[in-house]
């Protein structure tokens, strides 16, 4: 007979690094209510041991995953627990693991010291969902050694995932015209680590020489550590991780600031989700009163606006 597993049992299975636990923290979280506020509010609270949380974003297609998978496979060869949230833009839902994640993390279903959440792409405000924004905050409570958050993003969203991560590395592939994306995004701020996947492709070379002179204008110590990899075969993901804990081990001078700018980017992103929960029944009349001629985008935006009435006395 399996056991009914409450709140508060859960939290305990937590606390004794138990998984079943922390699959039942995340499925009470998704479900929300009371629960939810619940387990969120242990997990914040908690004082937690470090853990290094490693972002890793670029454009559909550039082997995020699959680098993933072989640098979980590195970080367990350095004796790591690794808790991995993922996307799958493949699925239009959120919340299981899908296929095409499930196929390429295979190698570590049966590895206790690996947890893999996938998620569809959908309700990403800032590159990272707000589903599985939380899953983060439980798996620091579960105590990971280290946290791999997969995002797909494209200029701006990639900032947005930076704040809550500790380390965030750019994937970028050669012949897809990423230079021109990035001159554009404004490089410097979206990644601290670059990494060249696809590197056995014979244009990898440009791309990295693009980037060497793009870097040239910054002052030795602040140019980013650039990485060559071959996902597919774990060529370079070695050299990956040392880069990772170099970099993060270099941040650590930041680390007050960068805590204030992910407590900001926590409650902005937060406060976004729920108004605009709470306000798509609203704009869905407005919509219909705007089609209809009766208002403009204009009034109606400024009334719904005026809906918030807030104070801070
Ligand atoms: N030639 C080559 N192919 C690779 C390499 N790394 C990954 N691939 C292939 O690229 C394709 C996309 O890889 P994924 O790991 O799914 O890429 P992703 O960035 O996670 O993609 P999305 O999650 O869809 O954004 C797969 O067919 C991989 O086998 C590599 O280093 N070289
Ligand atoms: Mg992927």
């Amino acid at each position: 007979m399996t056991r009914i597993i409450d709140p508060q049992t859960a939290i305990a299975m937590i606390e004794q690094g138990n998984r079943r636990g922390l699959a039942k923290a995340i499925t009470f979280v998704e479900n929300g209510g009371a629960e939810k506020e619940f387990l969120l509010e242990y997990a914040y609270r908690k004082k937690c041991r470090p853990t290094l949380v490693v972002g890793i974003t670029g454009a559909g297609g550039a082997g995020k995953s699959t680098l993933i998978d072989k640098l979980v496979t590195e970080y367990r060869a350095q004796g790591k627990t690794v808790g991995v949230i993922a996307v799958d833009p493949s699925s239009p839902y959120s919340g299981g693991a899908f296929l095409g994640d499930r196929v390429r993390m295979s190698n570590h279903n049966t590895d206790n010291g690996v947890f893999i959440r996938s998620f569809g792409s959908r309700n990403c405000l800032g590159g990272i969902s707000e589903a599985a924004k939380n899953v983060l905050y439980l798996y620091k409570a579960f105590g990971f050694d280290v946290i791999i958050v997969e995002s797909i993003g494209v200029g701006q969203d990639e900032t947005e995932i930076s704040k809550f991560v500790d380390v965030t590395t750019l994937v970028l592939v050669p012949g897809l015209g990423d230079t021109m994306q990035m001159a554009k995004a404004g490089v410097r701020e979206i990644a601290d680590v670059f990494t060249i996947n696809k590197s056995d492709k014979p244009e990898a070379e440009i791309l990295k020489e693009q980037l060497v002179i793009s870097f040239g204008i910054l002052p030795p110590e602040l140019r980013p550590p650039i990485i060559s990899t071959v996902a597919s075969e774990g060529v370079g993901v070695k050299e990956l991780t040392a880069a990772i804990s170099e970099t993060a081990e270099k941040q650590k001078e930041f680390a007050d600031v960068k805590r204030r700018e992910r407590i900001w980017a926590e409650v902005s992103s937060s406060v976004l989700y729920l108004l605009q929960k709470k306000f798509q029944e609203l704009i869905k009349d407005e919509v219909e009163e705007i089609y209809a001629g009766k208002t403009t985008p204009f009034e109606a935006s400024k009334r719904l606006a005026e809906c918030i009435e807030c104070r801070k006395d």
